[in-house]
């Protein structure tokens, strides 16, 4: 038996082991799919979890638990029939009360119950952006009353003050040499600082709150049904507390560029305003019943706020050399930061457009 085939069963799973394989393409764990044998067993998904970058396992999994555990119960109270498609579901260790399990070289593993038949995408219809928004107005809503106390699994995950200070020291370093190529990057960077990073000034003004989120709402982390229908929302590993605009903003970031975030057709980025209008629809019916009038005002600047920050994060990534996304080819990182840099550019353009928009829907 293969070392993941061990690995796997040190966990509380039903049936026997068949088969461990690559699975996805995240840019940060790496996921394999776990086929058991027969059609009575479920398959499983194994992940090798990135501790560079979560570094505490234990509140990780706690966080995770917590959630998954909260938002089960509130669909179980609601009726929800398929519950085991709508919602993740995590495997304990055989012989010990804990998610996760951590290997002789240091790796840290888990498990969690693979759902089958599901759609996973990089791009949204009109008709599923409404229902995605809606989707994540309830995530949030249904959050809102956990009685847990959620830590940060990567401080100031989305904390753009903090994310400008990180690209200043990558430039400051300047590691591989490659600052004196992605000078206007840097420039249109700094030019938008002021007005980009103003939920943190709001936020120390007491005046912005924060909420538990997702923080990681790209399409790819949506399973979908072959209808189209929202089954739920995977990748848990950054919901922590955050500004309602992570969710909101990053789901945009991807859903509404008419491309891929990494694709290299710069001409062909642009935001998707039907997707903007669509998702908006859906995520106020929603979250209107608890957003503040500074949280929705703020909506539009979300809309900017996460190319933006994504395009510090590529540019800062590429700038030391490549030490945090997974990269395929050489300069995937300055692709990636050419991309979001011109879907920033189009979302700011669309700004009163998307203003205008969201005063109408509440009026
Ligand atoms: C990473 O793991 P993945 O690919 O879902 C990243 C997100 C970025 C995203 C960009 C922990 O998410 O913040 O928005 O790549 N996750 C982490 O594709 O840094
Ligand atoms: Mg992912």
């Amino acid at each position: 038996m293969s070392q993941l085939n061990n690995l796997v069963n040190r966990f509380a799973i039903e049936g026997e082991v068949v088969e461990v394989a690559p699975l996805g393409n995240g840019l940060i764990n790496t996921t394999y799919k776990v086929t058991t044998a027969g059609e009575q067993t479920p398959n499983y998904v194994l992940q090798n979890v990135n501790t560079a970058i979560f570094t505490d396992p234990d509140l990780l999994m706690n966080n995770i638990t917590a959630v998954t555990n909260h938002l089960r119960a509130k669909l179980e109270a609601a009726g929800t029939k398929d519950l085991d498609r709508r919602c993740l579901q995590f495997v304990p260790l055989k012989d010990e009360d804990k998610y996760f399990f951590i290997d002789e070289e240091g790796k840290c593993w888990r498990v969690m119950v693979f759902i089958p038949e599901t759609v996973s995408k990089s791009g949204v219809s009109l008709e599923s952006a409404y229902i995605v928004g809606e989707t994540f107005g309830n995530f949030q809503a249904n959050l809102a009353d956990i009685n847990a106390t959620l830590g940060e699994t990567i401080k100031d995950f989305h904390n753009i003050e903090f994310r400008l200070q990180q690209l200043d020291e990558a430039v400051a370093t300047d590691a591989k040499g490659r600052v004196a190529e992605v000078k206007e990057l840097l420039d249109l960077i700094a030019n938008r600082r002021e007005m980009m990073t103003r939920s943190e000034r709001l936020y120390r003004e007491g005046k912005l709150p924060k909420r538990i989120c997702h923080c990681d709402t790209k399409v790819d982390n949506i399973l979908f049904d072959k209808n189209d229908d929202v089954l739920c929302v995977i990748d848990l590993d950054t919901v922590m507390p955050s500004f309602v605009f992570s969710d909101y903003g990053d789901f945009l970031r991807s859903a509404a560029n008419f491309v891929k975030e990494d694709d290299p057709a710069i001409e062909k980025v642009g935001f998707n305003m039907d997707v903007f209008k669509a998702f908006t629809k859906g995520y106020l019916k929603t979250a209107s019943s608890f957003l503040t009038p500074i949280e929705i005002e703020n909506l539009p600047y979300a809309a900017m706020l996460f190319p933006y920050m994504q395009l510090v994060r590529f540019l800062s990534d590429y700038i030391n050399g490549d030490v945090y996304f997974r990269i395929q080819y050489p300069d995937h990182n300055l692709v990636r930061s050419k991309n979001q840099m011109a879907l920033f550019l189009s979302a700011e353009s669309h700004l009163q457009e998307m203003e205008a928009f969201i005063k109408e829907q509440l009026a």
